[in-house]
């Protein structure tokens, strides 16, 4: 099997001052026809800042003429964003010097081997001073950000070649990034490659101001910054499945998922019919289908917050887990619960319990101080019941950035920082024994129907729908953080981002 690959490697860097002299033809904006086909090179780039005192680092070393990666660590970089406003390392932000972005692009064989094909590269803007290698030949040069610029590069890119295999000639190739890992429950473990695993992570959702819920690149990688920057290793897709670039970030950032379908709001006896079962299957087995080769994911979630005290939901539970066992018999499968733990009909087929509280917030408002008695309470009931580990999958409290009172009272950054301190001692009374995770509700602040428990949507998010860190967040980083250092493997190292700690080995 052969195939060709291009590799545009490019520099922006800092501004010199440019102007045209000539005029020859116009520039078009590059439109499909008959006879124009295009490929887009937005996405996820390789990025490494050259740090280096005279900046130079780059071209003394010559990193255009390999794989940025194997110069040194990369970064994930969304194309078209600002490095400065994605990262949360402040060297980032205020960074002035040459950067480096890299993209591998596989051509299409037509590209390559028609010979009257023009290959155009075009760059839409690249600020200040750009350089474009491809396939490490310096083949474009740019000053001034703002305007596209363009460079035929058929010659660069193509080549007579035959693709053989011993099956003969090859008409169609898919390449798929593979990662090997194990996963088993024990009654009170959580196992990874035969080694406990802790959650120490969020509930997250696909939200954002103006986009709403929608796939994006930029905004996908602030959330990947600052779960690394929370020390996060674990997070639940609540409620429905992401999109798969998502999964893939997961995948290449040892994100470990619990990966929840669309089966929330199975609030009312009716719900629980064959007509929804039918359904409720068919969309795990699309989940299934869709997501199995992620070795990110480690659990399938069938629900969230099912009726499952009543009779008809432990049935349907229970054939909807038998399904989706049947599925994928590698992955443990749960549903997250928030019923009592006698009433609870679901629960006798799940591998690991999943439990949503809200101690002193939906009860007890202000009281504080009956968290640790609560949570003790409730993961002795559970566990007494059924020797699952268990995983505490929601908790939190409304925060209105910038609402400050001491002591505490409710909708403050005090209180949520308090909830979660009270929270946080009654699981580590039983981190060691059988809860084997804890998820924040919630990540961010988002979007929801107005209602009177709403203030412009749901705001138990330790970092805004902005994503700016509420006081909360910095106690969270700390625990996790700590929790990280406890529980890592001590012989994995995350290679390619390593601008600091990864919490991820
Ligand atoms: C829950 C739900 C979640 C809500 C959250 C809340 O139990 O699972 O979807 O957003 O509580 O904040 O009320």
């Amino acid at each position: 099997m052969a195939r060709r690959s291009a590799v545009a490697w490019a520099a922006f860097g800092p501004l010199l001052w440019g102007c045209a002299l000539g005029l020859q033809g116009g520039m078009l904006y590059p439109q499909e026809s008959r006879s124009r086909e295009r490929k887009e090179l937005d996405g996820l780039w390789s990025f490494r800042a050259d740090f280096s005192d005279n900046r130079r680092r780059g071209f003394e070393e010559q990193w255009y003429r390999r794989p940025l990666r194997e110069s040194g660590p990369t970064l994930d970089m969304p194309v078209p964003s600002s490095f400065n406003d994605i990262s949360q390392d402040w060297r980032l932000r205020h960074f002035v010097g040459w950067v480096w972005y890299e993209r591998e692009v596989i051509l299409p064989e037509r590209w390559t081997q028609d010979l009257h094909t023009r290959v155009v590269l075009r760059i839409g803007s690249a600020h200040s001073y750009a350089i474009v290698w491809v396939n490490g030949v310096d083949t474009l040069e740019h000053e001034g950000g703002y305007l596209p610029f363009e460079a035929d590069i058929s010659n660069l890119v193509q080549v007579r070649l035959t693709a053989q295999t011993s099956l003969g000639p090859v008409s169609d190739f898919y390449s798929l990034p593979v990662g090997i890992r194990t996963v088993a429950v024990t009654e009170s473990q959580f196992l990874i490659n035969g080694k406990p695993f802790y959650f120490h992570g969020v509930n997250k959702h696909e939200d954002a101001d103006i986009r709403g819920k929608g796939f994006d690149w930029p905004l996908l990688v602030k959330d990947f910054n600052l779960l690394r920057w929370l020390g996060a290793n674990a997070f639940r897709t609540s409620h429905y499945p992401y999109a798969e670039e998502v999964l893939q970030m997961c995948d290449r950032h040892g994100i470990v998922v619990i990966d929840e379908c669309p089966g929330v709001g199975l609030a009312l006896p009716q719900f629980f019919n064959n007509v929804s079962l039918h359904h409720h299957m068919r969309v795990m087995e699309e989940v299934v289908r869709r997501d199995k080769n992620h070795p990110a994911v480690v659990m399938w979630s069938v629900a969230n917050e099912p009726a499952s005290h009543l009779e008809s939901a432990g049935y349907y539970l229970k054939m909807v887990i038998a399904h989706t066992k049947a599925l994928d018999p590698s992955r443990p499968v749960t549903f997250v619960s928030n019923s009592n733990y006698a009433a609870d009909k679901g629960a006798p087929y799940v591998d690991v319990i999943c439990l949503n509280s809200y101690y002193s917030w939906y009860h007890d408002y202000g009281h504080l101080e009956l968290i640790q008695l609560q949570l003790a309470t409730q993961f002795e009931n559970w566990y007494k019941k059924y020797q699952k580990p268990i995983i505490q999958s929601e908790y939190g409290a409304e925060t209105i950035a910038g609402f400050h009172q001491d002591p505490p009272l409710m909708f403050t950054e005090e209180y949520q920082k308090s909830l979660l301190e009270q929270y946080h001692l009654g699981l580590d009374q039983k981190r060691r024994k059988y809860v084997v995770g804890e998820l924040i509700w919630n990540f961010a602040d988002f979007m929801t129907e107005q209602s009177l428990t709403r203030v412009l949507g749901n705001k138990k998010g330790i970092f805004t729908r902005q994503r700016q860190p509420k006081s909360a967040a910095f106690l969270l980083r700390e625990r996790y953080w700590k929790i990280a250092n406890e529980t890592r493997y001590p012989h994995s190292v995350a290679k390619s981002q390593c601008l600091e700690n990864s919490p991820f080995t």
